[in-house]
Order: structure tokens, then sequence, then C-alpha cells
């Protein structure tokens, strides 16, 4: 066989022009290194990056408060079920945890907090779940998110505070590939079934809480009309949760919320 060293300074020496070309195909032969083993190579390299990148989609639901979030969310998953994907429903505010608790009484009026801690205990129960979230996506599962950063800014900001500085505790965690919003005229919200008496739970502040969910629009929202018959909603979601599902599971980066 030809040594490697004789080899490697023949095609490192200056002149070597047409004789290099030669040789290098003279060598791949003595080498049986011909082209469609190359070829091979690469296109094996090419797919171990493709499914190191691989993984599931992050898909969150957001809305003001009986948007139809929550019963969406469930045949969201059912229907990704069907398909045979690999899908998690998850919630925020998670109430499991000793944060969560925390965060439950105060909604329920069983506890007092100022506007700015209730506002750090949301985003510590996203950061708490975050590794998690990580490990189940790059496992290649996709998650359905009812709520996230988003709900933690429009509610916190419709109270009064700066907007960028609910944003800021936000920062980092990982960002959605899809945001689907649930878009309902805050009275027809209210007309359905009534609230259930949850702090937040009001008309006039379901208004405040709308417009500044209108500042939060990026490019990975996608606003469905809630107001439509529940199956079309469902439809609609279905079709784009899928479009999204697919580019992830093709290989997608993960990346981060806010993050300049
Ligand atoms: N909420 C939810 C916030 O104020 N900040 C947050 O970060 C999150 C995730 O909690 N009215 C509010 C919005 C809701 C309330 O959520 C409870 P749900 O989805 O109604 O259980
Ligand atoms: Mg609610």
């Amino acid at each position: 066989m030809f040594p490697m060293s004789q080899l490697r300074r023949i095609f490192e020496h200056p002149s070597t022009g047409y004789l290099l070309k030669f040789q290098a195909v003279a060598t791949r032969r003595s080498l049986n290194l011909n082209f469609p083993f190359k070829s091979s190579v690469r296109k094996m390299h090419l797919e171990n990056n493709h499914k190191s990148d691989s993984r599931g989609a992050l898909i969150v639901l957001e809305g003001l408060d009986r948007c139809g979030k929550t019963s969406q969310s469930s045949r969201l998953l059912s229907f990704l079920e069907r398909l045979g994907y690999l899908v998690e429903s998850w919630r925020f505010p998670d109430r499991n945890t000793g944060v969560g608790q925390m965060i439950s009484s105060y909604l329920a009026n069983e506890s007092q907090l100022d506007d700015h801690a209730i506002h750090l205990l949301f985003s510590a129960n996203r950061w708490e779940k975050r590794s998690l979230m990580e490990t189940r996506l790059r496992s290649g599962t996709t998650l359905i998110v009812d709520r996230y950063s988003y709900s933690g800014v429009a509610f916190s900001s419709a109270k009064g505070l700066d907007i960028e500085w609910c944003k800021a505790p936000e920062m980092g965690l990982l960002a959605p590939d899809l945001v689907l919003y649930l878009d309902i005229p805050p009275e027809k919200a209210a007309e359905r079934g009534g609230y259930g008496g949850e702090r937040y739970e009001q008309l006039e502040f379901q208004r405040k809480v709308a417009h500044s969910y209108q500042l939060l629009h990026d490019v990975s929202w996608k606003t469905v009309d809630a107001c439509l018959p529940i199956e079309d909603v469902e439809k609609q979601l279905g079709e784009m949760a899928l479009d999204c599902v697919t580019t992830c599971q093709k290989g997608k980066a993960l990346s981060r919320l806010w993050s300049s």
C-alpha cells in the first residue's frame, strides 16, 4: 500500500499541478478510495448532524382566560399522538412545585404578594422546569405548553409594571418554536360560562392583558380566531402545529427567549 508520508509529500509539493490530479486518482485507486465511498462518508456526516438537531417542538398556547387554550391543548395533544408523535402536555404555572403552590395560593387570593415578587415567582416556576423541557425536546418529544413567558409579561405589565422589567427574568428560557395565540375579545371571553373566580379573572383587567399581548407578537406567533367553532380552531391549530413539528424533526437548533 502507498505510504501516507509519501502521499502527503506529493500532495503538499508546490509544483504539484497536473501531477497532483494524476496522483490523487492513482492513490485513490490504490487505496480503494473511489468516489462513491467518499460521497457516502459525506452523506453520513450530514445525516449525523441532521440527527443531532432533530428534536421535538416547543409549542405554546397563549390567550386571555377562557379563550379555550386548555381544551385546545388537549385536542392538539390527541391529534399529534394519533399521527404517532411523542407529545406531552405541559402548563404554567406548574402548581405542583413548591413555587407553584405559592403561586396557586396567590391566585386563589389566599395570600398577598408584591406585584414584582409574584412576577418573579411565575418566572422561577419556568426556570425550575427549563432543563427538563430541554431534555424532553432533545429526546424527540413535542411539548404543548398551556401558557408561558408571554402570559408572565402580559399579566404583570397589565398591572402597570414596566414591560422590559417583566421580560428580563424570562431571558434565556427556551424560545418556543410556535406560539399559538387564541384571539378572543375580552367581552366574549367573559360571556363564556363566567370566570373561575381567580385573581385576574375580571373583564377590565383582561382588556389590559389583551393590550399587553399585542406588544409581544414576534415571528413565532400565529393568531387564530378563538370565536370560530371549536372544531375549526382545532383544525387550524393542528395544521400549524404539524408544520412546526415536521420542521423540528428535520432539525432545528433550540434558541433562547429574548436574548439579543
Ligand atoms: N399567569 C400565568 C400569570 O400572571 N403569569 C404567568 O407567568 C402565567 C403562566 O395565572 N389568569 C396567570 C394567568 C392566569 C393565571 O393560569 C392562571 P391558568 O392558565 O388560568 O391556570
Ligand atoms: Mg384561568
